[in-house]
């Protein structure tokens, strides 16, 4: 049985399903009854001996567990990960990355860190990206994020950060917001944040959609091969939807109008079948250039820069099944740095080695004890034996007397046997040193990496950290900590510094405090990554009684057929009449969405309902709201008027003496019905598949 139906089985096991059954007690006993207690006369008090009242209220008490300290918001699928061949195997004896044959099943969990469970999904935040891979040889976790670096270098510093970046303790405010004072006061006296400042402070921070975002392992991490060889790793997720990112305004409005917008994304994209796909790449970097870049590879602030080291591609990920309860999947997944498979092994990366004893200490408060790994989603693929037993909420029933080794009784079993690759052997690193209480050396340069990331971003991308430091300092009460965040920054680069000061009301440096070492990395700006189309980007398509019915159906059609998804938006639910042709069924009514949960909006024809769309607040706001977030808008016949009416600034716009108009991502034509050109749809099609018209200047554009 190929090892995917393998985990599914084992689900399956565990799965509970209601329909045609009776209602019981936990204990299997049916009950004639459960809308009222069991009383002493009519009005009379509830008796105790009412077990069925009792054990429904009791379990309803204990429903709750602890969130996670972190990332407790989440959003998570099944899929499976295959390599592409065999490449892997010089460097590492882990199968699942150099069997083409073995098609692991996977269990994914995205998250935002610093919200709580019920807290927005689109706030400004890292994305967790943590992959379970049900192996043959047991369990590996690659509990990544969607930025390469992290915030501190030592794991000791972890609480300080949680806790400066949660909401302040006095008051409980801001929920899942890091544009606080406590935040800001930690950045400005821990430098060694800078980089990952940057990184926070730019669109990563906003990812459109789980499914278009970067993961990755941030740790050097190391390969071993079956002859017991060491390579460091750096472990990369590219979606293959490419990497893209909402804008700050947007973000706060959809947080209101869908606060589940990237979990019901990934949720949707499954169940329609557009299953989410990943590139797995590693960077490989032998063991004997350990000392060969300006930074040192144990320092989790810093990233090994692709143009230095290529990152070569390994296999791909593909979710295709959603869970199917979330606590009992989504929220006990339980994962953890140190579940890891022969091949694979650790570094000494001061925050590495934190998180491995952090993971299963919080699932042992979490999850309520030792037995976790019972727990379904949990389970491994590869069998289970040892002689840990009982504990709260033990699950297998071990036989036999013994449980100890060495044992003669029991045969010796479970046996201790084997070689590496067989079994799991911690790689022969040789260590030796002083015992003490300091950062090495070789971790403080703060800087370098943070201007590289600053060097490497594209016009537009600059103006959207400068805005993001601005929004964030504006919002910290202090005025000295503002002024010390700036002070770092100047640091990472004068300019920066003297443009995000000027908004926040505190001088700007005279001087650099360093000078800009001038490099850049190409591969840290997503504007730069090639375009990748308009697969599963969503359409809206405004209509209302009096609609052009056929050029909107061949708008919808031509659509569909790239892989976009378009939905037809009316003042009201229901059938809309169309002017020449069947009536068409509204989707949605525009009230209850907004241009916020749509990657392009589009005006048919129809002078009617062009003339009803332009009286609907609604309607006009949701076309110059798109267009000020950058996205594609198009109109065709009179469907143009309504873009008029929106103010599109200085955006030409089709007259009738034009064929097709497309300027800044607004395409328009004068024709409609069957005489609109096929290469209308092409050319609109092409706007919406570049994401956003970065270059359009949508400052004076109110929305
Ligand atoms: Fe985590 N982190 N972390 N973290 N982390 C947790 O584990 C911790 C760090 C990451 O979807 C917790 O089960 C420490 C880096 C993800 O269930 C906890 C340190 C990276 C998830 C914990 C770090 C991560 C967690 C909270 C510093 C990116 C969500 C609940 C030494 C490489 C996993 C839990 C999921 C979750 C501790 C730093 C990623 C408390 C002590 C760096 C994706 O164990």
């Amino acid at each position: 049985m190929a090892l995917r139906d393998e985990k599914d089985r084992q689900l399956d096991s565990a799965r509970v399903d209601s329909v045609d059954t009776h209602l019981t007690s936990q204990q299997g006993v049916r009950v004639d009854h459960t809308d009222d207690s069991l009383t002493a006369g009519d009005r009379g008090p509830t008796l105790l001996e009412d077990f069925h009242t009792r054990e429904k209220i009791t379990h309803f008490d204990h429903e709750r567990i602890p969130e996670r300290v972190v990332h407790a918001r989440g959003a998570g699928a099944y899929g499976h990960f295959q390599p592409y061949d065999g490449w892997l195997a010089e460097f590492t004896a882990a199968q699942f990355l150099t069997d083409p044959d073995i098609s692991t099943p996977v269990f994914v969990r995205f998250s935002t860190v610093a919200g709580s469970r019920g807290s927005a999904d689109t706030v400004r935040d890292v994305r967790g990206f943590a992959t379970k891979f049900y192996t043959r040889q047991g369990n590996y976790d690659l509990v990544g994020n969607n930025m390469p670096v992290f915030f501190i270098q030592d794991g000791i510093k972890f609480p300080d950060f949680v806790h400066a970046v949660k909401p302040e303790p006095h008051n409980d405010i801001p929920q899942a917001q890091s544009a606080h004072d406590t935040l800001w006061d930690f950045v400005a006296l821990q430098p060694e944040t800078m980089h990952m400042m940057m990184w926070l402070m730019s669109d990563r921070a906003l990812p459109r959609s789980y499914r278009m975002m970067q993961g990755f392992g941030v740790h050097t991490f190391r390969l071993v091969n079956a002859h017991g060889a060491g390579t460091f790793v750096k472990f990369h997720w590219k979606p293959v939807l490419g990497t893209h990112s909402l804008v700050w305004d947007e973000t706060q409005k959809i947080a209101g109008k869908d606060p589940d917008f990237n979990r019901r994304d990934l949720w949707e994209a499954i169940e329609t079948g557009n299953f989410p796909e990943w590139e797995l790449g590693v960077q490989l970097v032998p063991e004997a250039d350990e000392h060969r870049f300006g930074f040192d590879l144990l320092d989790a602030t810093k990233i090994i820069p692709e143009e230095a080291v290529p990152v070569r591609p390994v296999g791909r990920m593909v979710l295709d099944r959603n869970p199917d309860n979330f606590f009992a999947e989504t929220e006990q997944v339980a994962f953890h740095t140190a579940n890891i498979v022969p091949g694979i092994d650790f570094t000494n990366d001061p925050l590495l080695q934190a998180r491995n004893f952090s993971y299963l200490d919080t699932q042992l408060l979490r999850l309520g004890g030792p037995n976790f790994a019972h727990i379904p989603v949990n389970r491994p693929v590869a069998p289970v034996h040892n002689n840990q037993r009982d504990g709260f909420q033990q699950h297998q029933i071990h036989r036999g007397r013994t449980s100890y080794f060495k044992n003669s009784l029991g045969g010796g079993c479970p046996a201790v046997s084997g070689d590496f690759p067989e079994v799991f052997a911690h790689y022969q690193e040789k260590v030796e040193g002083t015992k003490i209480r300091r950062r090495s050396m070789s971790f403080k340069d703060f800087y370098s990496q943070a201007t590289l990331f600053w060097n490497s971003m594209s016009e537009t991308e600059k103006d959207h950290i400068v805005a993001a430091f601005r929004f964030e300092l504006g919002k910290v009460d202090h005025i000295e900590i503002r002024a010390a965040v700036v002070d770092q920054l100047n640091h990472v680069d004068h300019e920066l510094a003297i443009l995000v000061a000027k908004g926040i009301g505190v001088p700007a440096p005279e001087q650099e405090a360093i000078p800009n070492h001038g490099h850049s990395s190409p591969a840290l700006s997503q504007l730069t990554a090639p375009v990748t189309g308009v697969r599963t980007r969503k359409v809206a398509i405004l209509i209302a009684d009096g609609v052009d019915g056929k050029g909107t159906r061949r708008l919808v059609a031509a659509l569909k057929e790239s892989g976009a998804i378009p939905e037809l938006l009316a003042p009201a639910d229901g059938m809309v009449r169309s002017a020449n042709d069947d009536d068409l069924q509204a989707d949605r009514a525009i009230n209850t969405m907004a241009s916020v949960l749509y990657d392009a909006v589009v005006v048919p024809c129809g002078p009617d309902s062009v003339a009803a769309l332009s009286k609907d607040g609604y309607a006009v706001h949701f076309v110059t709201e798109a267009f000020k977030h950058g996205k594609a808008v198009g109109a065709f016949g009179v469907g143009i008027k309504l873009l008029r009416k929106a103010n599109l600034g200085e955006t030409r716009i089709a007259t009738n003496e034009d064929d097709i108009v497309s300027d800044v991502g607004v395409v328009t034509a004068p024709a409609a019905e069957d005489s609109l050109p096929a290469q209308y749809f092409d050319t609109l099609i092409t706007e919406i598949g570049q994401h956003r018209a970065w270059h359009r200047d949508t400052s004076s554009i109110p929305a």
